[in-house]
């Protein structure tokens, strides 16, 4: 396999400062979230991906909506990314009848297909195989739409992380799977699940490249997304993007998350990749004091208007729980 090339790519001030909207967007609904979980307003369980934003951005920007992303329990960003309202996306965390299902299900089991979001499973690892086979089908109808899979590295020691890896390489699939190695799953440090460094690793045992990379700058995650995107686009098959973070919360609200240190927590936090991103801007005169206070202003309009419209919007009736099924 000849080495991945470095992809060359130019955001114009304007994307770079979405791309930043974006950042601070889902930091905030995650941290709201937190909160609201708290007070008891949440029905759904909540997973927050604080700490892991820039893989969701770097990963969506610029994605078509006929791409399709296959998400897991961990990345609420890349439905609103991907274009789902943050009153959907509010009151589906409610579970509130103006949800994505309807408030027939918590969370993120829910798609939408009009926008290229698959839903999936809870079973860790199986959005997998279900990934290749939209990939497949693509390939199928030859267009140049690509599929981006999420997963943890919990999941890659899962069988169908393996089948669907080898499945994607023997066919040259039109995907992306895309690594969140947030060094836990759920309470189990990587070490002790993994004799390998890097999940990345394991791309070449199915003749395809994995590329590791910081999860926590958002350009360096798009660059190698554009990459991964352009060889899919182009008949060039699967790539796996490991990218490495942390999560800074437990694995969901109820967690605690005692099994690691305090000093671990602040290393990772030095790391925040929205403060990064920020410096980045500023001083490139990207961002002025001006346009932060605009966004940050649009941020807490837009998530303020969610949860007003979440808490007075209706809940489900019972009798609805049996339509819209599939048989
Ligand atoms: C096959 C399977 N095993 C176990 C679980 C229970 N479970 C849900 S999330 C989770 C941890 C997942 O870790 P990882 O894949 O690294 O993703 P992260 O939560 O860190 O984002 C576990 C063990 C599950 N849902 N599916």
């Amino acid at each position: 396999m000849a080495p991945i090339k470095r992809t060359k790519f130019k955001l114009s001030p304007e994307q770079l400062l979405e791309m930043f909207y974006w950042l601070k967007l889902i930091r905030g609904f995650d941290e709201r979230l937190s909160i609201l979980v708290r007070q008891g307003k949440v029905r759904s369980g909540v997973y927050t991906g604080i700490g892991q934003e820039a893989i969701v951005v770097g990963t969506c920007f610029g994605l078509r909506r006929e791409d399709f992303i296959c998400p897991l329990h961990r990345d609420l960003g890349t439905f609103l990314m991907k274009g789902v309202e943050p009153r959907a996306m509010m009151s589906q965390m409610f579970g509130k009848s103006t949800g994505l299902s309807k408030g027939r299900d918590s969370a993120l089991h829910s798609g939408v297909s009009e926008l290229g979001i698959f839903g999936n499973t809870s079973m860790l690892g199986a959005n997998l195989p279900v990934a290749d086979g939209l990939a497949l089908t693509f390939k199928m109808e030859q267009n140049d739409n690509v599929v981006v899979a999420y997963f943890g590295e919990g999941a890659s020691n899962v069988g169908d992380f393996h089948e669907a890896l080898n499945f994607a390489g023997v066919q040259n699939l039109p995907i992306i799977f895309v690594c969140e190695n947030n060094q836990y799953a759920y309470s189990v440090p990587v070490e002790k699940s993994m004799a390998i460094d890097d999940v990345a690793d394991r791309a070449q045992g199915y003749g395809f490249d994995g590329v590791a990379i910081n999860g926590n700058d958002v350009l360096a995650v798009y660059q190698a997304t554009q990459g991964a995107l352009a060889r899919a686009r182009s008949g060039d098959g699967p790539t796996l993007i490991e990218c490495k973070t942390y999560r800074w919360h437990g694995h969901s609200e109820h967690d605690k998350a005692f099994y690691r240190t305090d000093e671990e927590l602040a290393m990772w936090k030095s790391r925040d990749p929205i403060p990064t991103f920020t410096t980045y801007l500023q001083t490139r005169n990207v961002l002025t004091d001006d346009k932060l206070k605009a966004i940050e202003e649009r941020v807490k309009a837009t998530i303020d208007d969610a949860v007003e419209f979440s808490t007075n919007a209706p809940d489900p009736k019972p009798d609805e729980a049996v339509s819209d099924l599939y048989a």
